[in-house]
This record gives C-alpha cells, sequence and structure tokens, in this order.
C-alpha cells in the first residue's frame, strides 16, 4: 500500500513543479520574517521575486547548525510564537541545544510523512505500535507517535529505556511493530532469551529502526532475534524529525518525501553540487515548513543519492544508508554527542585541564561512553575522597549537558598523550 499514491509515485515533472511552488513561497516568507535570512539573500544580491524555481536552488545560501546556535533559541522563526505549538531540540556543538518550532500545519505535515513511512513498511491501523523512542524534545517518540495515530494504528507510547516492562507490554498487548534505535533493538532481542520468555509470545512482525547508523549485518541480528522485519527510517531534528525518509521493502535506500523536503547532495569542501550516484554531503530544503523553514540545511550526513524508480512503484529520489559524516559528531544511544560540548563543561571547572578523551564502546549492544579528564597539576590530590567529590561534580555538570549518562575516570596530570597534529579526542571501539 501507498499513503500519498499521488505524491510518492508523481513523475519529476510533476514533483519539480511542486518543489519550485513551495521554494518560492517559502523565500518570499523567510525574507519578509526572518532578518538572518534577509540580511544572507541581500549579500547575495537576491530579492524574492528573483527566484522562480528549483533551478534556482543553487544560487541560495546555506545554513549550517551554528547558524541556528547564533539564532538561539528562536531568532529563526518564520511566524510569530503565536502560532508555534510545539518545539523539539536536538544536541548543539556546545552547551546550547539546537532548537526547532512547529505550527499545526507542520505538526500536520510531520504525521502525514511519518504516515507515509509507516505505510511503506506495510504497517496499518490492525497493528499495536509499540514506541520505544524517547518522548520529549528528541523528536523519535512524539514523531513516531503522530504518525502512528495517523494511519489508525493503536499506539503504545512506552518510551525510551525500562526493558523488562517493554517486554511484558510486548507480550501482553501484542504489540505487532517495535519502533526504537538499532541499537536498542538488539538488546531487547537478547533480553528476550535472557529472560527466558518464549519467541513465540512475541507478536512482532515489523520494526522501525533509526536515530544512528547501523548495518546490514545488524540487520540480520535483529531480524533473526526479534523475528520481524527491520525497516531503515532516517530523519533529523532540523529538517522536522524522523520520517525525511523510509525505506520500502525493497530495501534498496530509503525514499525521500521530497516534496516537503528538498534534497541535494554537495561536495563538502567545494560546496559545488554533485550528481545522482556520487557520494557527498546531504543537503535539505524543508521548503513547506511554516515555524521553520531553512534554506540549504547541511546535515553533515555523507551519502548517495539515486533516482529510478523503484520496484515499489515510488518515484521519490532515494538515499544510501548513511556512509559517515563530515563532523565529529558521535551518536550514543541514539543521543548526539559533540567532543566540543565535553569541552565546554571542562572549561568552566579550574580543577581540569582542557585534555580529555571519550572512549566509546558497544557492550550487549548498548553504546558506553567513558571520559578520561585531566587534572590540572595545582589540584591533584593523594587524598581519595577529594577527586571522588571532583568526579561527581564532572559527572553531573556532563551528564546534564550531554543528556547521557558517562562514566568519568580522573587521570594525572599530562597522563594524556599529547598530538603534534590533531588532538585525538574520541576513541569508538564500536566499528571494530
Ligand atoms: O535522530 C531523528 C530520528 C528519530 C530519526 C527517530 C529516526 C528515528 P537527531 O537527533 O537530530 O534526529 O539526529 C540526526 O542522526 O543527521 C544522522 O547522522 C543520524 N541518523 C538519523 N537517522 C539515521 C539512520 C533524529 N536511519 C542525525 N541511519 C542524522 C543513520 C541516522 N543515521
Amino acid at each position: 500500500m501507498i499513503w500519498n499514491q499521488d505524491i510518492e509515485c508523481a513523475s519529476r515533472e510533476q514533483m519539480r513543479e511542486i518543489q519550485s511552488q513551495r521554494l518560492v513561497k517559502m523565500l518570499g516568507r523567510v525574507y519578509e520574517n526572518v532578518p538572518f535570512y534577509r540580511a544572507k539573500l541581500k549579500e547575495k544580491g537576491i530579492e524574492p521575486g528573483d527566484i522562480k524555481g528549483i533551478d534556482q536552488l543553487k544560487d541560495l545560501p546555506f545554513t549550517l547548525k551554528n547558524d541556528l546556535r547564533d539564532n538561539y533559541p528562536f531568532g529563526l522563526f518564520a511566524t510569530p510564537q503565536s502560532e508555534v505549538v510545539r518545539v523539539h531540540a536536538s544536541s548543539g556543538t556546545t552547551g546550547k541545544p539546537t532548537v526547532v518550532g512547529y505550527t499545526r500545519n507542520d505538526i500536520d505535515m510531520w504525521s502525514e510523512v511519518v504516515a507515509r513511512s509507516l505505510t511503506m513498511a506495510g504497517i496499518t491501523k490492525n497493528d499495536i505500535v509499540q514506541v520505544a523512542y524517547g518522548y520529549g524534545l528528541f523528536t523519535g517518540g512524539l514523531g513516531l507517535h503522530y504518525g502512528a495515530e495517523k494511519i489508525g494504528a493503536a499506539v503504545v507510547p512506552i518510551s525510551g529505556g525500562n526493558t523488562q516492562k517493554q517486554l511484558q507490554l510486548m507480550v501482553d498487548f501484542g504489540s505487532t511493530v517495535i519502533a526504537c534505535t538499532p541499537s536498542y533493538a538488539a538488546y531487547l532481542g537478547e533480553s528476550i532469551r535472557k529472560e527466558g520468555i518464549d519467541p513465540k509470545s512475541i507478536k512482532l512482525r515489523a520494526g522501525v529502526f533509526g536515530a544512528e547508523p547501523w548495518t546490514e549485518q545488524m540487520r540480520i541480528q535483529i531480524e533473526e532475534l526479534l523475528g520481524l522485519k527491520a525497516y531503515d527510517i532516517y530523519g533529523l531534528t532540523e529538517v522536522i524529525g524522523p520520517g525525511v525518509s523510509m525505506e520500502c521493502e525493497h530495501q534498496n535506500g530509503s525514499h525521500i518525501f521530497e516534496d516537503h523536503f528538498i534534497p541535494e547532495i554537495i561536495d563538502p569542501n567545494t560546496l559545488e553540487i554533485l550528481p545522482y550516484g556520487e557520494v557527498g554531503e546531504l543537503v535539505f530544503t524543508p521548503a513547506s515548513r511554516e515555524a521553520m523553514p531553512l534554506l540549504r540545511y547541511r546535515t553533515r550526513d555523507l551519502t548517495r543519492l539515486h533516482a529510478e524508480k523503484c520496484a515499489c512503484g515510488r518515484t521519490l529520489v532515494r538515499m544510501e544508508k548513511c556512509l559517515g559524516r563530515t563532523d565529529d559528531m558521535l551518536i550514543i544511544r541514539g543521543v548526539n554527542v559533540f567532543p566540543s560540548q565535553v569541552e565546554s563543561v571542562l572549561l568552566k571547572l579550574a580543577e581540569t585541564s582542557p585534555h580529555y578523551q571519550l572512549i566509546v564502546s558497544r557492550e550487549n549492544n548498548l553504546d558506553a561512553l567513558e571520559i578520561k579528564v585531566e587534572i590540572d597539576e595545582q589540584f591533584w590530590s593523594d587524598e581519595v575522597k577529594v577527586l571522588e567529590a571532583l568526579r561527581n561534580r564532572i559527572h553531573h555538570n556532563i551528564s546534564s549537558v550531554l543528556g547521557i549518562s558517562a562514566t568519568i575516570r580522573l587521570v594525572e596530570p599530562r597522563s594524556i598523550e599529547r598530538s603534534e597534529g590533531k588532538a585525538k579526542r574520541v576513541i569508538d571501539n564500536r566499528k571494530k
């Protein structure tokens, strides 16, 4: 089944026409209402009337995560605050989160793209969807929730964590769909075995997994452990949240809902647009958003696009699984973490030096983060009590900035290896 046949199977010409109309309208709105964009467009000598369609997208300025930070919290909103009905946020590169806003129409549009996504995975009103993404500022929980309600499925809004309860409800309610990060799905699968639950009592048939990179091997492992078909869903807070793209049953890339999120691939160094099939940085223009339309948002995700029609009948452009990122963002237990966030905390403390290292590993399919923090010579102490108090303080400050808990290990002055070039801030043992 296809949720929105007209859009998802439109011809290239029809799609370009929709994109052109939306882009032109959006440009007028941002020029009128967002001082940041008005200044950027003026700098390039562009007046709203100059842009007639999608061919001119390439002439427009890019938007970076830092632009959101510089306009924190609501500076890029294009509607009065009274029209905003929701805000979400994700990690910024330092202490301040990246904030996005939604009008009622934006929430409807978001529900529509998630409804299309779930339908792609064969999910219908007859399903019981256990939403185990986090609810809150993170977009995963509420994003999946509204989309699942829109198709008429029964939603179990259990949110993330609480594994025993997840398994109990999964069995008792007969959940047929689970939506969570792939690493948590694998952990749930292992827990079923560990708890001695009869796999036959699990009724899951589809999984909607995303928010972090995962491999084909992991797909096979999750499918075996949970007895379901695993689908990849992609998205990012700045563009809308989950539901920017989704895999269909043929699983040869994720279909981008390009009527709302116009994709481009660029060379991250020259900023030139690359043709279909070439690897580069993914850029989105969420042209229909009201509260926070963005011009050419650089995602930092590396991938390729393909434009051939899919065997499922959809004509939407497809993106391959993300191949990596152009920045140093890590995703730990589904949460975005920048090493610079840790640095911003340490710089505020007199006792620590700006020498630190993040060590990421995976134990029982769950990510673990250890942070080695070097203590300033002046403050190094042989007294365990003193160091323990300092460790607790650092733990508290870092956890509240990152939004996840990390093991803090204090190390002696000058014990973290110095490098002559770039400091090695991250050791990611998950990749081995
Ligand atoms: O992770 C939104 C989301 C929620 C997507 C639930 C899917 C399911 P952010 O926290 O802003 O938003 O993180 C966005 O996560 O730029 C990618 O680097 C990464 N990412 C998201 N989905 C996938 C995926 C949500 N399916 C960042 N595969 C993005 C690989 C993904 N990476």
